[in-house]
């Protein structure tokens, strides 16, 4: 009775192991037939009521069931537990070649960029940089360079003044006095910075926007070093030949006065909005230092000469890279200034 009880525990119980589709289908089947009170524990309680003999002969028919059965129950066991290794190895993979997301690193503005390229330049030229304030006073603005309260000049650069009579500096040439007070001659100067108009804003116009200022006082200093460091200025900014032109110029603080003017390199001279449609750009008022401005810094004109020019930065950017609208330089917008 009891053998047949133990075999048919041993074919239903390997036919649930291999039936069973998941660790815990499989452990279900060796609980109810190997846990402590499976079928096999209820059969062993059964042995008592035999005789001595037959409780040997059935007791090695058991042994023999249970070996059966927990070895194939391991056997299962390890083939559940292998396809979960291989099934998390599959899913779970990390590449670590990939390469790293990289850090979203700024970059310098195009004018930014343009000024150091300048700075560079100058400096290797034996210029000094100088600062000036962007709240200037009236004298350094405009009567240290000859444009007294009366002079009509003093319209051609709509000025914002301020309650205390002082103003945002319309141009950075008030750092040509600061420099020629401060450092005497012989010097070679040059001044970058933000300046300030009253301007209607357009494609070429804005109300804030960036010069850099040159200048160089030496003896015997004439129009020929003057065009002398225009040429290496404008062919290492745009590391091409420039097309350039230079017209008489009126500015009080120098004489002879030029506006040095550059082909458009947005239209190719075609005409467009940057250059009002003339096919040049107003790029370069320069010329030599007017006499009267050299004499209101306490320097003698007739032992000292020199030249200057007022670099329009922002319309040199706009060339440099063909931007072909003023107002996306200070726009803020990244989509933009990344492209840089
Ligand atoms: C001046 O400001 C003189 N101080 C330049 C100078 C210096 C002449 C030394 C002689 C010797 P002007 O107003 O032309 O000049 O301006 C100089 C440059 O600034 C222009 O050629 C132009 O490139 C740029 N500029 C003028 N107005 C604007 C504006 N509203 N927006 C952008 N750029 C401008």
């Amino acid at each position: 009775m009891l053998d047949a009880k133990l075999e048919e525990l041993r074919r239903a119980t390997l036919a649930g192991f291999a039936s069973a589709v998941s660790l815990e289908q499989l452990e279900e089947s060796r609980v109810a037939a190997l846990g402590r009170k499976g079928t096999l524990a209820q059969i062993s309680k059964e042995f008592g009521k035999l005789r001595p003999e037959e409780r040997a002969q059935l007791g090695k028919l058991l042994n023999s069931v249970k070996q059966d059965l927990e070895s194939d129950y391991g056997d299962k066991k390890r083939g559940f537990e292998q396809a979960e290794l291989a099934h998390r190895l599959a899913n779970e993979w990390i590449d670590v070649t990939l390469p790293a997301r990289g850090v979203r690193v700024g970059s310098l503005h195009p004018i930014t960029q343009l000024q150091s390229e300048i700075e560079d330049l100058f400096t290797s030229l034996g210029f000094a940089i100088l600062y000036g304030p962007e709240v200037e006073t009236e004298e350094h603005n405009f009567d240290a360079l000859n444009i007294p309260a009366t002079h009509p000049a003093r319209d051609m650069q709509d000025t914002f003044w301020l309650s205390d009579g002082n103003l945002l500096r319309t141009h950075t040439s008030p750092v040509q006095v600061r420099g020629m007070r401060e450092l005497k001659p012989p010097l070679r100067m040059i001044a970058p910075g933000r300046v300030f108009r009253n301007e209607e804003v357009d494609a070429s116009h804005e109300h804030t926007f960036y010069q850099l200022e040159g200048m160089m006082v030496d003896r015997e200093v004439s129009i020929a070093n003057l065009i002398y460091f225009m040429k290496i200025l404008l062919s290492s900014i745009f590391k091409r030949d420039a097309i350039v032109r230079l017209r008489p110029g009126y500015f009080p603080f120098v004489e002879p006065g030029f506006e040095l003017d550059i082909h458009c390199l947005i239209c190719d001279g075609a005409g467009c909005p940057v250059c009002k449609q003339s096919g040049w750009v107003e790029l370069l008022p320069c010329g030599l230092v007017h006499p009267n401005v050299l004499r209101m810094s306490d320097i003698d004109p007739e032992e000292w000469s020199g030249f200057a020019f007022g670099l329009g930065l922002t319309r040199l950017a706009m060339m440099r890279y063909g931007i072909d609208d003023i107002r996306q330089l200070q726009g803020g917008d990244l989509r933009f200034l990344t492209q840089f």
